[in-house]
């Protein structure tokens, strides 16, 4: 049998991977959820046709929006993470001992289920005692906060459906007073190949909330164009500045401090994105 998963990535470009196994197919009461074992990456999670995460690549995306943040902070203690119901991002918090509480801010329960089930490496550790679980909209949850939070990162799908909300000016000035005075934001923020305007004005947008607005890079083959876009807003800590960064037995295969500081320089077509 000749077995196949496709991605749209644009109108006229799609990816393709060769299918072991359909692990299961729902249609939640926010998007279809697809999981299936292929043969160059392993098990993989589609939201409405979209790959989310992989078995082989997740490394690069979860580390890189966790890591930065994180060490730029000198001690982030509560952290939360809005979307990214699989658990990756929660996996990399927690390997920071400074961490105490890490709230992952789910909307949809059946992506953190199927997560749960079918992929144990990206998710085990949504089971921590450090973990919390939330099943809501991650804009209510964001508004209900003041001053809380050392860190957020906002670990969303592409700007359509139920993440529209989660590229908003206003939802940047709610993270805004949801941290506290040295707090700093991450929001994954797609690809310069593809999202170009997206990127400007999430950088304007950022920019105008924030004191520091910083972009940086990291490259994920089963994404549209695999290179890759977050950006970061910061209160106090500039994330080009970092000094302490000791990865030891944490584990990582993509982050390091050379890395941290590398993926800030942008090659002259994502530099002008954020003139
Ligand atoms: N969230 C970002 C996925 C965006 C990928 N876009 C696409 N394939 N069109 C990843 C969630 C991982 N925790």
């Amino acid at each position: 049998m000749d077995l196949w998963i496709t991605e749209y990535q644009t109108k006229n470009q799609k990816i393709s991977c060769r299918v072991k196994e359909t692990l299961h197919i729902e249609k939640s009461k926010y998007q279809e959820i697809v999981l299936v074992d292929t043969d160059e990456y392993g098990r993989m999670l589609l939201l409405d046709g979209a790959i989310q995460t992989t078995v082989k690549d997740e490394f690069v995306y979860h580390e890189m929006i966790s890591h930065v943040p994180l060490f730029t902070h000198p001690n982030p203690k509560k952290v939360a993470v809005i979307g990214g119901g699989d658990g990756g991002t929660i996996r990399e918090i927690l390997k920071h001992k400074s961490v105490d509480k890490a709230f992952l801010v789910e909307i949809d329960q059946r992506v953190v289920e199927l997560s749960k089930s079918f992929l144990p490496e990206i998710s085990a550790a949504l089971g921590d005692e450090r973990a919390k679980v939330c099943i809501e909209d991650g804009i209510e949850f964001v508004k209900n906060q003041k001053n809380e939070f050392d860190v957020i990162m906002v670990d969303s799908t592409d700007p359509v459906g139920p993440a529209v909300g989660l590229f908003a000016k206003d939802f940047y000035r709610s993270i805004h007073d949801a941290l506290g005075e040295d707090g700093i934001f991450v929001a994954q923020t797609e690809s310069p190949f593809f999202n170009k305007e997206l990127i400007s004005s999430v950088f304007r947008d950022i920019k105008s909330v924030f004191p520091i607005a910083r972009l940086y890079l990291c490259f994920v083959p089963t994404y549209p164009g695999g290179l890759w876009s977050f950006t970061i807003g910061s209160k106090k800590y500039d994330p080009m500045d970092v000094q302490e960064v000791i990865t030891d037995g944490m584990g990582c295969k993509y982050y390091s401090r050379e890395v941290h500081k590398a993926a800030f320089v942008l090659p002259p077509f994502v530099k002008e994105l954020l003139e």
